[in-house]
């Protein structure tokens, strides 16, 4: 008589068969040319290890870093973090997971080999690949009109792939208001500093047009800490009020709301150089009590709000948590708050997205998160089976799909929530 299997392995197995689409990525369709990153010398020169290897190598300066060509930087960050030191960081171990699954050699001195595996690629070739390799059925991109690359291959236009849906982001356009305005103007919206005039409804033009050209499925903003809402001084807050949650009503698309991010507090890391603070939970709550009828998909940056994050979803049905972002997505705090969210939301809310910047790392990202997402889910089936309730495995292909599978993620998300 075989022995039954753990629910353990019954949910690794069944989640090993589950698509997963995430819902956030910087990741661009393979029509998009370059902005599509992939490859060895863009994994390791990922801004998670840029700032690993100057702390790694404390005597290099940003500038004499700055200056290296990519491939000399990649090959610094393979020696001083994966050959001279092990490589036990979340960001190191994620690349060994990549290189493992396409068979590659993760205890090699130099990259000659791995770079040629990856010389011998096509990017179609690759997506296929790595789609197939992560268990990934599609990725929401993150868009913005306002880089100029990226708006140049929008309006010369492309055939799209149907797994690269768009995400409308509005940082560039309202974040550091009005830095902004002669952006918009070149682009023929008349708005103007103190946002008098038409500026509001020139804004609500823009968002629409463009998420129109786009056909992106939700709008998103990243966040400072102190965000508030309301605000009557705030000319941010006053364009979210007045121009964001007008469209996102009228379109039926959810509002991203990803706070807590301290820009630049090391400027001379670039990208690497954001850090994070406490969030207000209050404006969160006060966002979705005056539009109740918007749905706010709300990812926080600070481990300390991941608790308050739970309680004010509890409170209002039309906030749905999602990921475990940027500082959050570390096996020891996705744990900590897949957990939190099972015993306070039930199924209702997105595990995860990967935050990937770099197609490669769509594979590590969800191998990771599914042992550990699938780990607490499994508890907490087996802590049912112990009062009497069994799990059978069609429940658990259920779960899975409605935590991880987008046509369900996506229903949800286009329903526009009702009082
Ligand atoms: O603002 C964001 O979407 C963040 O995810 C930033 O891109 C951040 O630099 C990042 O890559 N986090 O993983
Ligand atoms: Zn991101």
């Amino acid at each position: 008589m075989s022995v039954p299997k753990s629910m353990h392995a019954v949910v690794a197995q069944v989640f090993a068969r589950t698509p997963v689409t995430d819902i956030h990525t910087h990741l661009f369709d393979p029509a998009m040319g370059s902005l599509l990153l992939w490859g060895i010398d863009e994994l390791l020169t990922y801004h998670y290890l840029v700032a690993e290897v100057l702390r790694a190598r404390s005597d290099i300066t940003y500038k004499a870093f700055w200056a290296m060509p990519k491939s000399a930087q990649a090959d610094l960050i393979w020696q001083e973090l994966f050959v001279k030191r092990t490589p036990v960081s979340e960001a190191c171990r994620g690349v060994l997971t990549v290189l493992k699954a396409l068979g590659l050699n993760a205890n090699a001195e130099r990259l000659s080999d791995i770079r040629a595996y990856f010389a011998a690629q096509t990017v179609r070739g690759y997506v296929e690949k790595v789609f197939k390799l992560a268990g990934v059925e599609r990725v929401y991109m993150t868009n913005d009109p306002l880089h100029p690359a990226e708006r140049a291959v929008w309006e010369k236009g492309f055939e799209r792939d149907p797994r690269f849906l768009a995400a409308l982001r509005l940082d560039s356009a309202l974040k550091d208001w009005p830095q902004s305005v002669g952006n918009l103007k070149a682009l023929g919206y008349a708005v103007d500093s103190s946002l008098s005039g038409r500026s509001l409804s020139e804004v609500r033009r823009y968002l629409t047009d463009w998420s129109q050209k786009i056909e992106a499925r939700y709008m998103a903003i990243s966040l400072a800490p102190d965000f508030a809402y309301p605000d009557t001084t705030s000319s941010l807050t006053n364009l979210m009020v007045k121009a964001v949650i007008p469209v996102a009503r009228a379109r039926g698309i959810p509002v991203a709301l990803m706070i807590g991010v301290r820009k630049a507090v090391n400027p001379a890391l670039g990208d690497a150089g954001d850090s994070v603070g406490p969030s207000d939970l209050a404006t969160v709550e006060n966002l979705a009590r005056d539009f109740g009828d918007v749905t706010f998909l709300v990812t926080l940056l600070a481990r300390e709000n991941m608790h308050g994050l739970c309680v004010a979803a509890r409170k209002f049905k039309n906030i749905v948590p999602f990921g475990c972002w940027w500082f959050l997505n570390n096996p020891s705090l996705i744990r900590e708050i897949t957990a939190m969210r099972l015993e306070m939301l039930g199924l209702s809310f997105i595990p995860q997205h990967s935050d990937c910047r770099i197609l490669d790392q769509l594979i590590y990202k969800w191998t990771h998160s599914r042992v550990i997402i699938g780990d607490v889910l499994a508890s907490k089936y087996e802590d049912l089976v112990q009062v009497g309730r069994p799990v059978s495995e069609a429940d658990i292909r259920r779960d899975l799909a409605a935590l991880f599978d987008g046509r369900l993620i996506n229903q949800r998300l286009s329903v526009v929530t009702a009082y």
